[in-house]
């Protein structure tokens, strides 16, 4: 029986990439976001390529209601199991001090990086806790390592990641669940033209310079830690690209 993999943010980066490569390996896929028309062409491209079952679902993270209802309308018969669970939507909004920072942007990093992330794990837990095995995985960040300047509210929602990521593994211990995070440091996807608001200028300015990782080697990542034997956990990796060191240490 084919494996299944659910990812948020399927629609752009990290995510997409996740999508295309398991779907190489094999996996039946549910593929999640809120650009209804990004996620179809997703689908298109994996559909063209390899012959996978593909679920979509529309819905926003931030919303509890929307997430239980998208996760409980999943046909049972078509996807039996939720072999994994990566909770990649995620976001930057903003980077500037902390007194000018503004509080629509904060509400939404902590409502989809934070919230967003344990309701969609609320949401799965029962299956894998039925099947009696499971593998959650978090995309975390370099930022939830350490600190930057101007990153605050940022860096705190992926320290609040990292916190889960520990937690989650205890409190599912008993269940056969392994959880996992992969903390990627600078990858080029649209993060940063989603952080800077749509200025393509400053977004790319963002990779000059330097080889950022790319969203297939986070993707890599992500297979290993999900192909690893049943009796091995890795509770977290941080990867970056040769040029950086941490959050804060970047040569150009
Ligand atoms: P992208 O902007 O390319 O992808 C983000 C994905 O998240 C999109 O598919 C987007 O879909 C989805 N998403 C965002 N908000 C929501 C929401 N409220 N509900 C549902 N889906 C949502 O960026 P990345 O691929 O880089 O980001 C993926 C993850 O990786 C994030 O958690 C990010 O913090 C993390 N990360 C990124 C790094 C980088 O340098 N790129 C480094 C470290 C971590 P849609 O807009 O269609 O809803
Ligand atoms: C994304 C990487 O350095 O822009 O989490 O915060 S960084």
């Amino acid at each position: 029986m084919s494996k299944t993999i659910l990812i948020t943010g399927a629609s752009s980066g990290i995510g997409r990439s996740t999508a295309h490569l398991f779907a190489a390996k094999g996996y039946q896929l549910i593929l999640t976001a809120r650009r209804e028309d990004k996620l179809h062409q997703v689908i298109a491209e994996i559909q063209a390529r390899y012959p996978v079952d593909i679920l979509p679902l529309i819905f926003d993270v931030q919303d509890a209601r929307q997430v239980q209802e998208a996760i409980q309308s999943i046909p049972t018969e078509r996807f039996p199991t939720i072999d994994v669970l990566l909770n990649n939507a995620g976001l930057a909004l903003g980077m500037g001090p902390i007194d000018q920072g503004d509080l629509n942007d904060w509400d939404t990093m902590i409502d989809t990086n934070i919230k967003g992330l344990l309701y969609v794990t609320k949401a799965v837990v029962p299956t894998m806790k039925s099947q009696g095995y499971g593998h959650i995985i978090q995309i975390g960040s370099t930022a939830g390592k350490v600190v930057y300047q101007n990153g605050n509210v940022y860096c705190a929602t992926k320290h609040a990641v990292d916190a889960l990521n520990q937690s989650m593994r205890i409190d599912l211990l008993p269940y056969g669940i392994k959880v996992s995070a992969v903390n990627p440091g600078a990858c080029e996807t649209e993060f940063s033209l989603v952080r800077f608001k749509g200025d393509e200028n400053r977004a790319k300015s963002v990779y000059d310079g330097f080889q950022p990782l790319g969203p297939d080697d986070v993707a890599q990542t992500i297979l290993y830690l999900a192909e690893l034997p049943a009796h091995v956990c890795i509770n977290d990796v941080t990867l970056t690209c040769l040029d950086q060191a941490n959050a804060i240490y970047l040569q150009k």
